[in-house]
């Protein structure tokens, strides 16, 4: 919160007046061999079962066509946009404890970055084919950290993501929806407590409080460490027991502005973990429905990437574009709303919030 001119990282919150931020590209982007960690997210029917290898030239051509009419309208709108360096994806990768086919990409700078005030900190992460995916983002960090004297890099500590990370058989394919979302509700997930996992999607910040998710790809020790890692803020832990494959925030819980947050309706913030919202004087909505009932082919998330927002000032939200409903009650509530055709880039790792990450917030 400086005056500094030289001040080029700053960022406390999702909603205030957005100045500069990192949009993804879907270059090279691999869809990795199943691992502990990704098997329990990808639902019995999709399509993304048994597939694995670089995405089709077609496919990145047309998100890379989607992501690039994105940065080019928040540049319009005076919005400074960097873009991550691609490595290859499609190679395989080792360290001393595991080797794993392939990488993922660089679509969704959200997951791996987590932009604090002046500190962009490296998410652990939780997955072995995203272990290196903070070398994407390096090029633009070391920019930042060159050119402003109170940036702070932070990495934190690399995850050994043994066996021992993970529960063994969390899921046999004989389990049905109701038993999954009883393990989801008493808190069993796929990640053990064996040593700090978070990705940074699994964290909303609204300035001195953090908002983090407990869920598949961010552990107790993990929030456990942002707490100390963050000393001068709160953490708070949530969960949404109606979501049977609980990975990142940001389909689920969406502060709009100072005040009003929307919350997937089949993913309810338990009325406990609500005081402290009400207590503060937020108003919590249920999001509006999705337009579509099922994801674009090949899609790891969720038909609620509809919520997968973009606030870029507290009175403007970038919306994808087929998503009537929700554009619908955010211009009921008053926001200018920008519709963003952003589909064909769903599959590389999410939506309109997923793929981009703050650098400078007003
Ligand atoms: O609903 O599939 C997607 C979040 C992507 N960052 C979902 C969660």
């Amino acid at each position: 919160m400086s005056n500094n001119p030289k001040t080029v990282v700053n960022s406390w919150n999702e909603w205030d007046p957005l100045k500069h931020v990192i949009v993804g590209r879907a270059d090279g982007c691999c869809i990795p061999p199943s691992e502990p960690a990704s098997d329990p997210k990808i639902p019995i029917d999709s399509d993304m079962r048994g597939v694995h290898g670089p995405r089709s030239v077609e496919t990145v051509a047309k998100a890379n066509l989607q992501l690039d009419a994105f940065a080019k309208l928040l540049e319009n709108r005076g919005i400074k946009v960097d873009r991550p360096t691609p490595i290859t994806f499609n190679q395989e990768i080792r360290t001393p404890d595991w080797q794993h086919g392939s990488m993922f990409g660089c679509m969704p700078p959200r997951d791996v970055i987590l932009t604090v005030g002046n500190e962009m900190l490296e998410a652990t992460m939780s997955y072995r084919s995203r272990w290196f995916e903070y070398l994407c983002y390096r090029p633009l960090i070391k920019t930042y950290f060159d050119q402003d004297p109170g940036m702070r890099h932070e990495s934190a500590p690399k995850p050994r993501l043994t066996g021992s990370s993970y529960k063994d058989n969390y899921l046999s394919d004989s389990i049905s929806i109701e038993e999954r979302l009883e393990m989801v509700a008493k808190k069993n997930f796929v990640t053990t407590e064996e040593e700090p996992l978070f990705d940074a999607a699994d964290v909303l910040r609204f300035g001195k409080d953090l908002v983090v998710q407990h869920g598949f790809t961010t552990n107790l020790k993990g929030i456990n460490w942002l707490n100390r890692h963050f000393p001068d803020h709160r953490v708070h832990s949530v969960n949404f027991p109606g979501d049977p494959y609980p990975i990142h925030i940001d389909a689920t819980f969406t502060p709009l502005r100072s005040g009003l947050l929307i919350n997937n309706p089949e993913r309810a913030l338990p009325e406990e973990q609500k005081k402290i919202f009400a207590k503060n004087g937020w108003e919590i909505l249920d999001a509006a429905r999705p337009a579509h009932n099922k994801p674009p082919p090949l899609c790891y998330s969720s038909v609620w990437l509809s919520m997968n927002v973009l606030v870029i000032d507290p009175k403007t939200v970038c919306v994808e574009a087929s998503e009537v409903n929700q554009l619908e009650q955010l211009d009921k509530l008053g926001f200018n709303v920008l519709p963003i055709p952003f589909r064909d880039a769903y599959p590389f790792g999410g939506g309109l919030h997923c793929s981009t990450t703050d650098v400078y917030r007003e």
